[in-house]
């Protein structure tokens, strides 16, 4: 591996624990506890793991003595900042348990774990991933752990390599995966535990226990960044509107979280658009109410922010998309044995609802097609493919064309497309999330060593001081309720969107009309990771808000 000058001085970086992790540890258990919804369906589901406390670990004096065991590891779904450091924090802290315990990593994500493809992971190969961005280390991938007899290859494979241990890095779907099969596992009596990791830059896996998820630090930094600097050309040529599509499926978390950094002209956040019952028009004419004004003090640039789930938020568009997706699941030979995508969109239209089908026909071609492509592994559209930003821009081009003929608008538009989403996802994790995952490696370890299957490790208080963190474990039966998927229900962790009560939406809502009309651009800068605390281990807006 060629290192960047970077990367050699961040390998030396130590990132910072909280106080109960550097030394002997107790665990405390707290209250009972019960899923987000649907109990009495949930609870009968997960009997052997349903119910469990919260843990919290103290520090403690206690030496105790744990025998060597060997664990496995996975990296599950899209890559997030700092999943190196969860492979390094749980080696470290079995090492300190044990010397002779060992770490394997299964590669290319769950599939790794039913085809047996596994290294073990020793400190020559994790010094090279110290404080490293991507999931290189082993490898990450989509597959959909759920039919049981990937559950009963998963533990032949375990026993094989004498695995009593399974820790599974991911986000809400690869989490619930976890926890189905802690509980096939405790069923068998099969003695492998299994722990949970949250992983995501969406930022969409969270709960009072769960502050946030690992990635969307570093992933928001990253976009921030970028938004910041296109602020800066646009508000230089003053000639373009820059519309910047961000990932983060369902949720706008990101896009909330990069608008209270930067500053835009337009943020859009999906969950509010849902709440308000808008139509993609009345979406498109915020947008040119703010060209228009922004027109009459000569300023024709400006940006604006697209959550990329946007489209799945507008609620004629959500109700064709789960007409769609259970039309999709049901017919799949048949969509996939036709040859043009008029031919798909045809087939598709006769067999939606009447409203469905109307929104689905007048939409451009180009835009419905994106609409029929495959879901994920977990049923999910696939919203990064589908280009909402152009779509806004052929949109807001349209209709300001329009007043310019009727004599009300009489500035430019030009639309500029950007999409961040791919670039965030791998870069070198800040402070926060070195620190933040390192310490949930280490807690998983902990969990581990005191015999818990069916949690997934927690680190909480994360506005204080990394010595003040709380670390512990949530059951994650606590996070599930029962959602469609596929054309059926299934008990999955339910995804937390923006809340509108919470501050930071509220502090957007509570400037938006400020930065619409003024410029007041932030430009955040890269991440920095030498320097000034300030500067280098601040956390999120969203993390500070919410306290
Ligand atoms: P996870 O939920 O697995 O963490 O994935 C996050 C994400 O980056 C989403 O923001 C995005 O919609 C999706 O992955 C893209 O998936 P893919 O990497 O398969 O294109």
């Amino acid at each position: 591996m060629i290192k960047s000058p970077l990367q050699i001085a961040r390998e030396k970086y130590v990132p910072k624990v909280p106080v109960s992790l550097k030394g002997g540890v107790k665990v405390v258990e707290g209250n009972k506890t019960e899923s987000v919804a649907d109990q009495a369906e949930i609870a009968k589901m997960f009997p052997n793991t349903y119910g469990m406390p919260v843990l919290s670990f103290e520090a403690s004096d206690e030496k105790k003595d744990y025998p060597a065991i060997n664990v496995g590891v996975i990296l599950s779904g899209g890559q997030a900042p700092g999943g190196h450091n969860v492979i390094s924090g749980l080696f470290d802290g079995l090492k300190s348990q044990n010397s002779d315990s060992k770490l394997y990593g299964f590669l290319g994500g769950p599939s790794g774990l039913t085809d047996n493809e596994y290294q073990e992971l020793t400190s020559d190969v994790i010094d090279h991933y110290r404080n490293t961005g991507g999931f290189d280390i082993i490898g990450s991938g989509r597959t959909k752990l759920e039919e049981e007899a990937q559950f009963d290859q998963t533990l032949e494979n375990c026993k094989k390599l004498g695995i009593s241990a399974l820790v599974i890095i991911g986000g809400d779907d690869s989490n619930t995966n976890a926890a189905v099969l802690a509980e096939y596992f405790a069923a068998k009596d099969a003695g492998v535990q299994v722990i949970g990791v949250p992983k995501t830059i969406d930022g969409d896996l969270k709960t009072d226990m769960i502050e946030t998820s690992f990635g969307f630090d570093t992933a928001c930094k990253v976009y921030s960044e970028l938004i910041g600097n296109i602020q800066r050309d646009a508000n230089s040529a003053k000639k373009y509107y820059h519309f910047i599509k961000l990932m983060g499926r369902s949720a706008s978390h990101i896009a909330l979280e990069c608008a209270l950094q930067t500053q835009p002209n337009v943020a859009i956040v999906s969950e509010e658009v849902e709440a308000k019952n808008m139509t993609l028009d009345q979406v498109v004419d915020q947008i040119v109410d703010v060209v228009v004004k922004r027109a009459e003090n000569d300023e024709n640039f400006g940006t604006v922010l697209i959550p990329e789930g946007l489209v799945e938020f507008i609620p004629a568009m959500k109700a064709l998309i789960a007409e769609l997706n259970d039309m999709l699941a049901k017919y799949e030979d048949e969509v996939n044995a036709l040859e043009s995508n008029k031919e798909r969109r045809e087939f598709v239209a006769e067999k939606l609802s009447a409203d469905s089908s109307d929104v689905f026909t007048k939409l451009p071609n180009s835009f419905a097609n994106q609409l029929l492509l495959d879901r994920d592994p977990h049923g999910n559209v696939q919203v990064s493919m589908i280009d909402t930003e152009k779509l806004l821009i052929d949109m807001v081009k349209a209709k300001v064309k329009k007043l310019k003929k009727e004599g009300k608008f009489n500035g430019k538009f030009k639309g500029q497309a950007h999409f961040f989403g791919y670039e965030g996802r791998c870069a070198a994790p800040s402070n926060f999330d070195a620190d933040y995952t390192y310490s949930l490696g280490n807690t998983a370890a902990v969990l581990i060593a005191d015999g818990k299957t069916g949690y997934m490790a927690s680190v909480r208080n994360l506005t204080a001081p990394a010595e003040e963190w709380v670390a512990g474990g949530v059951p994650v039966t606590m996070l599930m309720n029962m959602e469609r998927r596929h054309g059926a229900m299934k008990p999955v962790i339910q995804k937390a969107l923006v809340k509108l009560d919470d501050k930071p939406y509220q502090t957007l809502v509570e400037n938006r009309t400020a930065w619409a009309q003024n410029t007041q651009y932030v430009y955040p800068g890269p991440i920095q990771y030498f320097g000034p605390s300030e500067v280098c281990d601040q956390t999120t807006k969203t993390l500070q808000l919410e306290k």
